[in-house]
């Protein structure tokens, strides 16, 4: 077999153990794609499958983008790898300006990851070394929210809340503690949009304040709407008080945003869409539209500044990855953004918004359907789970789904819905008329 051979149906899939999947299971029926195309994917049979999740919410700008497999293309031609220590490449420092360009406030720093969990780790570490080098050491707790993905490496699943990602990994980091999640389905429940109730629940932060002492707490890291568990939208005011109890206390507030990154809420960040302003954001997936792996963490001046003094010889951050702000993974972010811009996608959210948000809300007379939440071009239907079987209810929705040419994705029984941002009515329309056909099929 030569490198070019295109492999489609491989006979052996024992080696390859899968990532958060059901290997056994998936390898007795495998469903596997093989090429992809603006909103759709194909499959090894030759079935065209409607994208509803932009790939792992990381394909923005839908798939097979022309400048941006160019740039890859050329990239690869000019300049394949450069050393990430105590070297430079152009493109990296282009992107670096681009980027803190597109973030809103003084979040004018850029440290280059490979993924979103390398971003958490990465902030985190930022937020204690930021401590340190002002003579305020002792702050060594870092804060998450219960519900919470980061990710999962050691950082990222200690702050993280996901009992799942935890329960077999051991004790994990010390001094790490959560504040209450923002789910409240008696007062919210089949909210459009943005939960009037619910604020308060950012006050918690104060609870661990009085418990440890705000003056040893680090950084709160939350995700400003969190996907992974099953999108949960901040209440009506939520974000704002906890800017306030962090301002406050001295305590560096990082918004993680991994999914709400690069106009999944119809702007650029979460951080203009809510308009509060964090100290640390978290990115990856968007960045460079899925295609090489790429993550990002923006910091402010305040923060940067803090670390830029000493002698101008000594490394000021004793941190970075053999393939920080990799040539190729800079090239397909330029290419990116550029189709980001060219294409108007960073407020498509808001132009599809109510068409969407209608569509998702359309499944609320389905009898299985327990509650339904969006925002931006997000949609999540929570499904009544069948007792005794949790989550297999959703995970038949999604077989189903896929059998009739549509790809949802499922965490426990919630089906969530973070289509690319080219997405037309007319998709709209296939993914849930199609969704609602599942929906009424399955038992
Ligand atoms: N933070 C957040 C908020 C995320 O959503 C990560 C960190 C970790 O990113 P990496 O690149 O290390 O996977 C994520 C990832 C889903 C789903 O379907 C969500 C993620 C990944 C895969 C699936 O909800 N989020």
């Amino acid at each position: 077999m030569t490198a070019t051979t295109k492999v489609s149906r491989p006979n052996d899939l024992s080696a390859f153990w899968m990532p958060f999947t059901a290997n056994r299971q998936f390898k007795q029926a495998p469903r596997m794609l093989v090429s992809a195309e603006g909103m759709y994917y194909q499959t090894d049979d030759n079935r065209q499958i409607l994208d509803g999740t932009a790939g792992l919410w990381c394909c923005n700008a839908g798939h097979k983008r022309p400048k941006i497999v160019e740039a890859v293309k050329a990239q690869m031609d000019e300049l394949d790898y450069a050393p990430a220590f105590q070297m430079g490449h152009p493109k990296a420092f282009e992107l670096a300006s681009r980027l803190a360009q597109l973030m809103p406030g003084d979040l004018n720093h850029v440290f280059y990851t490979n993924s979103g969990s390398e971003s958490v780790e990465t902030a985190l570490k930022i937020a204690l070394a930021y401590h340190r080098a002002r003579g305020e050491g002792q702050r060594t707790r870092l804060i998450g929210r219960e519900r919470g993905y980061h990710g999962v490496n050691f950082g990222g699943i200690s702050v993280g809340g996901i009992p799942t990602n935890r329960k077999t990994f051991g004790t994990m980091l010390g001094g790490v503690d959560h504040i209450r999640h923002t789910h409240l389905p008696e007062q919210n429940g089949m909210t459009r949009g943005i939960p009037e109730h619910g604020a308060d629940l950012a006050d918690d932060l104060e609870r661990l304040c009085a418990l440890h002492d705000p003056s040893t707490i680090a950084a709160v890291i939350v995700e400003p709407v969190a996907g992974s568990t099953g999108v949960l939208i901040p209440p009506k005011g939520y974000l704002e008080r906890l800017r306030n109890i962090c301002t406050k206390h001295g305590i560096l507030l990082i918004f993680d945003e991994v999914i709400t990154g690069f106009g999944r809420l119809g702007a650029p960040f979460a951080v203009d869409y809510f308009g509060v302003q964090p100290d640390l954001v978290t990115t990856a997936k968007g960045l460079t539209n899925g295609t090489i792996p790429m993550g990002a963490v923006f910091a402010t001046d305040t923060i940067h500044e803090a670390f830029m003094t000493g002698p101008e010889n000594m490394i000021e951050l004793f941190h970075g990855y053999t393939y920080s702000g990799n040539p190729v993974a800079c090239a397909a972010g330029l290419a990116t953004l550029e189709t980001y811009e060219e294409d108007g996608l960073y407020t498509k959210g808001q132009e599809l918004g109510q068409y969407w948000e209608d569509a998702v809300h359309s499944l609320a007379d389905l009898p299985m359907v327990k509650d339904i939440r969006n925002l931006g071009l997000i949609g999540a239907i929570e499904l009544e789970s069948i007792e005794g079987f949790p989550t297999k209810r959703a995970f038949n929705a999604f077989l189903k789904a896929f059998e009739k040419g549509i790809l949802i994705r499922t965490t426990g029984d919630i089906i969530a819905l973070s289509p690319p941002l080219i997405i037309e009515k007319s998709h709209i329309d296939q993914l849930f008329g199609t969704l609602r056909d599942v929906l009424k099929e399955i038992d």
